[in-house]
């Protein structure tokens, strides 16, 4: 079974000793063009608030074994537990119980300065990731942040559907001893439908950070795509 595939529960975490918190309302939106036939699905968004001696990820480091698993198939569990367990962290949630084509809700709990990283992959790759890192929640104002594209580095860009999640094969593409780094760029070769599908990046999703609590409404396409992964 692949494990993108595996309805996830949401899962938030308050850890013990965190002061009283504000509240933000977080958007997660899909902004690969396609959808279901030719677009990117995004895997369920790994949201945590820390301070500046946590990194989810950034340019130039290695993908941390939590972020590998999420980059090579879109499983957040093993990044959630990592940053609920580190130094630094005082809420983690997911934003979504899977993997969406458009757009997610989700609120976190925090303090304006503190650091807010979310990260998720684009599942018809082999290792790309997107998110953002380590951005100051505000006081009072919407922030809206358009993201790049990742390779994580952890797995060769094969582009071929025998390698890649969203065709039903997670975790089986070459190793790639890399960094994290920015890309411009992706191609499937062999998609069974379209044979090559080009991608371009940036934006590869909008996250915007809202203060204060508005209901979230999640709006994942989940039980429409979830027959596509088999
Ligand atoms: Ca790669």
């Amino acid at each position: 079974m692949n494990r993108l595939a595996i309805a996830l529960g949401c899962s938030s975490l308050v850890l013990a000793g965190a002061a009283s918190a504000a509240t933000y309302t977080i958007t997660v939106e899909d902004l690969v063009p396609g959808g279901v036939a030719t677009g990117q699905p995004l895997s369920p968004p790994v949201a945590v608030v820390h301070d500046g001696s946590y990194s989810l990820f950034a340019a130039g480091a290695a993908a941390s074994p939590g972020l590998e698993i999420v980059a090579r198939d879109g499983n957040p569990m093993t990044l959630v537990m990592e940053a609920e367990g580190a130094s630094g962290v005082s809420y983690v949630t997911t934003g979504s119980a899977g993997p969406f084509f458009d757009s997610v809700q989700f609120t976190i709990d925090g303090n304006p300065g503190d650091l807010f990283s979310v990260a998720m992959m684009l599942g018809r790759t082999n290792d790309l990731i997107t998110g953002i890192h380590d951005v100051v929640l505000p006081t009072s104002d919407t922030v809206v942040m358009m993201t790049n594209a990742y390779d994580a580095g952890v797995e060769m860009n094969t582009g071929m559907i025998e390698d890649i999640p969203f065709y039903g094969n997670s975790g089986v593409g070459p190793d790639e001893d890399g960094v994290i780094a920015m890309i411009n760029s992706y191609t499937i070769f062999n998609d069974p439908d379209f044979g090559q599908l080009d991608f371009s990046f940036p934006p590869a999703a909008r996250i915007t950070i809202e203060p204060g609590n508005t209901t979230p409404v999640e709006t994942t396409t989940w039980g429409a795509i979830k027959g596509l992964y088999r």
